[in-house]
């Protein structure tokens, strides 16, 4: 276990991204395999159970009203739909479910239909994330009493970069949600997006407000933007490669214990951009052929990939398992009814 920090200094953080490419990977792998079991990655599906008609105008996205062509707005999800993808995610490995809605915030009554998808998740053996934007203290502990497991809801950016692409909200807004939800004793997931035009200084001051918070975020996204027609950031220049995998790097440093995940964006990666963002420390990944409105990578060419490169899936064997004995107890039921049925 390593000492962990959160005295983070700007300096210190451009520093690591002045080191040569090659140290900074070294060093974050060895930090990586020092506090966590290696060649794991970590599964998580994606569902949107509420999508578009969203009142805020965060500049990439394409759930917002404000975009130039918005998608059209769904009412919320059904149980027993929730309930079928659930289903389908836990059958294809996956061990944690988030489920993300297009709302500034939700309602009451949002949370108690919330609440009771987070049960189904449960019971189907799965770990639960939900982002819903932003919480009151109440909501948080109402969702923290419910077994919820994680809150996601990221920084984004730096405090300074954030007017830039986000004007319904501040950055203060942010932290408050995040502090209720650390208070109310759910794990919190909170990161951000590169390639929102900021700088190199934007991203190492994003990282140091993450790790810099009394306690460091248990899951860190890091999102790589993918370009959505109609929405203002549409046509930014892409974040370069070299960058992305430096940033990945830095924040397995900063967060030793943390999951990295390389969230949104990995459809247009190669499969050796992602070998090296694993090398430097990230540890998990959205699974599954849908983000919430973009598309991601097919779960096939995943597995290829974690295959090719020697990584197993965490939690699946246990998973598989589980899956056997209830198959098998279906069975049993089967034959004894069978049974029954010849004596009878
Ligand atoms: N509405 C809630 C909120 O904003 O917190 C929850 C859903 S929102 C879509 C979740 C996160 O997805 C955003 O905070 C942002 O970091 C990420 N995201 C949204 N659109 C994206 C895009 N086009 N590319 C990369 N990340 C994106
Ligand atoms: C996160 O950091 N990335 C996910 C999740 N948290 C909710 C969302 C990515 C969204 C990508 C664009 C889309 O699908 O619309
Ligand atoms: Fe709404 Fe979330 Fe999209 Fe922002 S990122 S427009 S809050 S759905």
């Amino acid at each position: 276990m390593s000492n962990l920090r959160n005295n983070w200094k700007l300096q210190e953080v451009l520093n690591l991204f002045d080191k040569s490419f090659n140290e900074l990977l070294f060093d974050a792998h060895e930090i990586h395999i020092a506090n966590h079991k290696k060649d794991m990655v970590q599964v998580c599906t994606l569902l949107s159970i509420k999508t578009g008609g969203c009142p805020e105008d965060c500049g990439y996205c394409s759930q917002s009203i404000h975009s130039e062509d918005p998608i059209e707005a769904t009412p919320l999800m059904s149980l027993e739909e929730v309930k079928k993808h659930v289903k389908q995610a836990r059958d294809q490995g996956s061990t944690r479910f988030c489920m993300g809605a297009a709302w500034r915030r939700p309602s009451n009554q949002n949370i108690d239909r919330v609440i009771k998808m987070v049960e189904i998740v449960h019971d189907l053996g799965m770990e639960s994330c939900v982002t819903l934007g932003m919480l009151s203290e109440d909501q948080a502990i109402r969702l923290s009493k419910s077994g919820l497991n994680y809150y996601n809801h990221n920084l984004d950016t730096s405090r300074d970069y954030y007017a830039k692409v986000i004007s319904t909200r501040n950055y203060q807004d942010r932290l408050n949600t995040l502090k209720y939800v650390r208070e109310a004793g759910i794990k919190v997931c909170s990161g951000g997006i590169l390639g929102l035009g900021e700088s190199r200084k934007d991203r190492a001051e994003l990282l140091i407000e993450l790790a810099n918070l009394d306690q460091h975020p248990e899951s860190v996204p890091i999102n790589m933007l993918v370009q959505m027609e109609g929405t203002r950031l549409y046509d930014n220049e892409k974040i370069d490669e070299l960058e992305f995998i430096r940033t990945i790097a830095i924040t397995r440093i900063m967060m030793p214990n943390t999951y990295v995940r390389l969230s949104a964006g990995r459809e247009s990666m190669t499969d050796s951009m992602q070998a090296l963002c694993f090398y430097a420390g990230g540890n998990s990944v959205f699974y599954g052929e849908e983000l919430l409105t973009a598309p991601n990578v097919e779960v096939e060419e995943d597995r290829k990939l974690f295959n090719n490169l020697g990584m197993k899936i965490e939690g699946e064997t246990k998973q598989i398992n589980k899956l056997n004995k209830e198959k098998a107890l279906d069975l049993d039921k089967k034959q004894n009814t069978y049974n029954l049925k010849l004596i009878n």
